[in-house]
């Protein structure tokens, strides 16, 4: 009986310590590109991050297939750092200046309805639902008039 029980407990700590440490996911992220050159710019990007395994784009889903340890990153750091590069993603909208400057081969049709966000002062990492400005912690939603204001 004493040994049942010990041995549920060790079970149910084995259990808890997996689903700490197993916290990678896979997830798919609607991506706009192009051509090979915006598939090999947009995978090196993600690939680079910390806590990414693998991420593998298709232009003909325009998706991006990406495998991720959510303890060390996020959807929103991901996307930042595909937005970045010069691609919209399902989250963000990306720099105009960067998409500006991709060759004509990866111009991309843009969505017209795309939010119409300014992402040059975005760097990735940035915590969710803090501001762009990396040197600022206030919430997006209670910036007017505070330091965030560049
Ligand atoms: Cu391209």
């Amino acid at each position: 009986m004493m040994r049942t029980k010990v041995l549920s407990l060790t079970a149910l700590f084995i259990f808890g310590a997996v689903s700490v440490f197993a916290s990678v996911k896979t997830e798919k992220i609607k991506v706009n590109g192009k051509c090979g050159m915006c598939k090999s710019r947009i995978e090196k990007a993600v690939n680079s991050m910390e806590g990414v395994e693998s991420a593998t784009w298709k232009n003909e889903t325009q998706e991006l297939e990406v495998k991720y340890d959510d303890q060390k990153t996020s959807t929103m750091q991901i996307q930042t750092s595909i937005a970045i590069t010069g691609h919209d993603t399902e989250m963000f909208s990306a720099n105009d200046k960067k998409y500006a400057e991709l060759p004509d081969c990866c111009k991309y049709q843009r969505d017209e309805n795309r939010e119409k966000m300014d992402h040059s002062e975005m760097t990735p990492g940035y915590k969710q639902g803090t501001s762009a400005n990396p040197g600022c912690d206030h919430d997006i939603s209670e910036t007017a008039g505070s330091c965030c204001e560049k």
